[in-house]
């Protein structure tokens, strides 16, 4: 392969020269099967919004069953066949949308899309690196994730249809190929999705912990990174650690469909015949999931993290209150999220002492998130605030994670989550804390570093638009679904018209619904936006936002190796904006103190 030949070396001094008339790489190379972090970078961005679109399609389709239960959607037939008869969705196919809504959103939006875009451009530029450590692992990874969601995605073309056990496929549902039509050849493909999908997490990870851990440029000590790489960086971290064990369960239970074993099955009786094979426990697959689910809701939102805290404090104009308390306290809900677990199982008749463990333990989380929320706030407040869209969605992401935390201390007491377990109180947590927030922190990084990545900027009226339909109609879909959730509203049901005590919520299942129409078709001002902007922005200047941070030093457009001479050495924190004394509001990490006489007074940041 050619761009093989590419040395990437961080001491030489000039090793672009050669580079930049080094045969030219033909269009595969470059945009296709590029090893560039930032091409790359951009392949999951671009994979992700489609995804995106796709579940939240998914959503709409379901959310028309639950707000119109008696209604009938001819228009839908000719988008959906079979699974369509008389306008009324397939009650099964209804459970496989929920399914593949869920996985879709948490796995390759959420995980690949957010972390897999960001990590990747953002760790190579902003430590000072020419790009990850291997730039052929990089890209297996993006094309596995590939591949990956391919088969996700051919899985709806499957007569039988996707999986249709939840994004949490618990067995014996999974595991019992005759259970239902969506444990049938859909849950295969989906087994299979997401063990190459875990193989493709596993590359990226280890490359992003590598290239931190051995690639910053000089100067460029752990504690001068920016919040952002600390973010990505522990992200890794989690996803090596806690993906393995759902690889492992995954491959337990195709062992458990295809090949006779009895991992997950105990004694069952389908039509009153006992199984062939028992002795197993499915509990024991929950467990194994939500060994990696917790960490994963963490998964999700710490990169948001990291991209709300760089955006706060650039658009605040002020430094980040309590730079090393934010490092803290993402290794501090980095270490706890991998003994909560059992949160998610408090109604598996577990011991109600082993439930008060998890309890106490989960409860605590709330500590370094509280801590994190704080700090947010102390850097907002008396900044002087630049209201950008990426500000905007920033200050929304800090208030739906608090709105969404919240729900978390009340669902983390074992004996209320008996009663709110697999309710809508559920739905609207986490979405509110991790599927919103997440998206949130989502946009903030793409209308912020929009311009590092495509040389122009996003439009800021049409990302007002975008932001404040979205903000208003998150809350109007997710806040009632905690009223109706405490009243008892299940989540999964097809059909709740058969309740009589349900009845009561019509109007309002109606009115989330009408929500979740209203804050999708907001999306499509976004796709409008992000596509416009790519060919028709307004060009950017070098550093649009007056930030810190290194990423800003490279040319507009950055070609592969990211800085055309010698990478910058670094001198300060990326945090010194307004500093007393300074002639500009922001002081870049590259300049070196001798050139800021003025703003050299003692400062907390400057010993380090
Ligand atoms: C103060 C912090 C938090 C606490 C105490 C907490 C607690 C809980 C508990 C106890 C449950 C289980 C409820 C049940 O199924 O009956 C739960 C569900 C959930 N939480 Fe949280 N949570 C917190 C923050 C978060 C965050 C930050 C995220 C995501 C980024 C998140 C995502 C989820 C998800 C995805 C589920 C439901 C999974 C499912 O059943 O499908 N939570 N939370
Ligand atoms: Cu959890």
């Amino acid at each position: 392969m050619s761009s093989t030949d590419i040395t990437i070396n961080q001491d030489v001094h000039h090793p672009h020269e050669e580079h930049d008339h080094h045969h030219d790489q033909n269009f595969i190379e470059k945009y296709i099967f590029s090893q560039d972090h930032k091409v790359i970078a951009k392949q999951y961005l671009i994979t992700g919004i489609a995804w995106a679109f796709i579940g939240g399609f998914l959503s709409i389709l379901f959310r028309l069953q639950l707000g119109w239960p008696e209604a009938t959607f001819t228009f839908l037939e000719p988008i959906l066949g079979g699974w369509v008869e008389n306008g009324k969705l397939n009650p099964e196919f209804y459970l496989a949308l929920v399914t593949m809504h869920g996985t879709i959103m948490v796995f390759f939006v959420l995980t690949a899309g957010l972390s897999g875009t960001f990590s990747n451009f953002l760790i190579p530029l902003q430590i000072g690196a020419r790009d990850m450590a291997s730039g052929f692992m990089n890209m297996l990874s993006y094309w596995i994730f590939f591949i990956s969601s391919v088969i996700m995605f051919l899985s709806l073309f499957l007569e039988t249809g996707p999986a249709a056990g939840g994004w949490t496929v618990y067995p014996p549902l999974s595991a019992l190929p005759q259970a239902i039509e969506g444990s049938k050849g859909g849950m295969t493909m989906w087994l299979i999705s997401m063990a190459l999908f875990i193989v493709s997490q596993l590359l990226g990870g280890v490359n992003y912990i590598t290239t931190v851990i051995n690639l910053r440029t000089r100067g460029m000590s752990m504690t001068k990174l920016p919040l952002t790489i600390w973010a990505f960086f522990i992200t890794a971290v989690l996803g090596l650690l806690a993906f393995p064990v759902l690889f492992s369960a995954a491959l337990l239970l195709i062992f458990d469909r295809s090949f006779g074993t009895s991992f997950f099955l105990s004694d069952i009786f389908i039509a009153g015949e006992a199984l062939a094979h028992s002795g197993g426990s499915a509990i024991l697959f929950q467990h194994l999931f939500w060994f990696l689910g917790h960490p994963e809701v963490y998964i999700v939102i710490m990169p948001a993290f990291g991209i709300v805290s760089e955006v706060i404090a650039t658009n605040a104009r002020k430094p980040i209150f309590g730079y090393r308390a934010m490092i803290g306290s993402l290794l501090g809900i980095a270490v706890l999220s991998f003994v909560v677990w059992a949160h998610h199982m408090f109604v598996t008749g577990m011991n109600p002492f082993l439930g008060s463990v998890f309890m106490f333990l989960t409860l605590i989380i709330a500590v370094p998130s509280a801590v994190k929320v704080f700090n947010w706030l102390a850097t907002l407040w008396r900044g002087n605030i630049r209201f950008t869209t990426a500000m905007m969605f920033a200050v929304g992401f800090v208030s739906l994670f608090i709105s969404g935390g919240l729900t978390g201390i009340i669902l983390g007491n074992s004996a209320l989550d008996i009663q709110l377990h697999d309710t809508y109180f559920v739905i609207a947590h986490f979405h509110l804390v991790m599927g919103a927030a997440a998206f949130f922190g989502m946009f903030a990084g793409v209308y912020h570093w929009f311009p590092k990545m495509f040389g122009r900027m996003m439009d800021d009226k049409l990302g007002f638009v975008h932001f404040w339909l979205t903000f208003v109609a998150v809350y109007l879909v997710f806040m009632p679904m905690h009223y109706i959730g405490i009243a008892g509203f299940p989540r999964r049901y097809y059909a709740w018209t058969g309740f009589e005590v349900f009845n009561g919520f019509t109007d309002m299942n109606m009115f989330i619904s009408i929500s979740a129409i209203l804050g999708f078709s907001a999306q499509f001002i976004f796709l409008f936006n992000f596509v416009y902007s790519i060919f028709r922005g307004r060009k950017t200047t070098l550093n649009p936002w007056h930030s810190n941070t290194l990423e800003w030093t490279t040319p507009v457009n950055p070609g592969h190796g990211n800085w055309p001479g010698e990478i910058p050495a670094v001198y300060r924190w990326p945090y010194d904006y307004s500093k007393p004394g300074a002639v500009e509001d922001y002081i870049p990490q590259n300049v070196p103190f001798s050139q800021t006489q003025s703003s050299n007074l003692p400062q907390e940041r400057d010993f380090e």
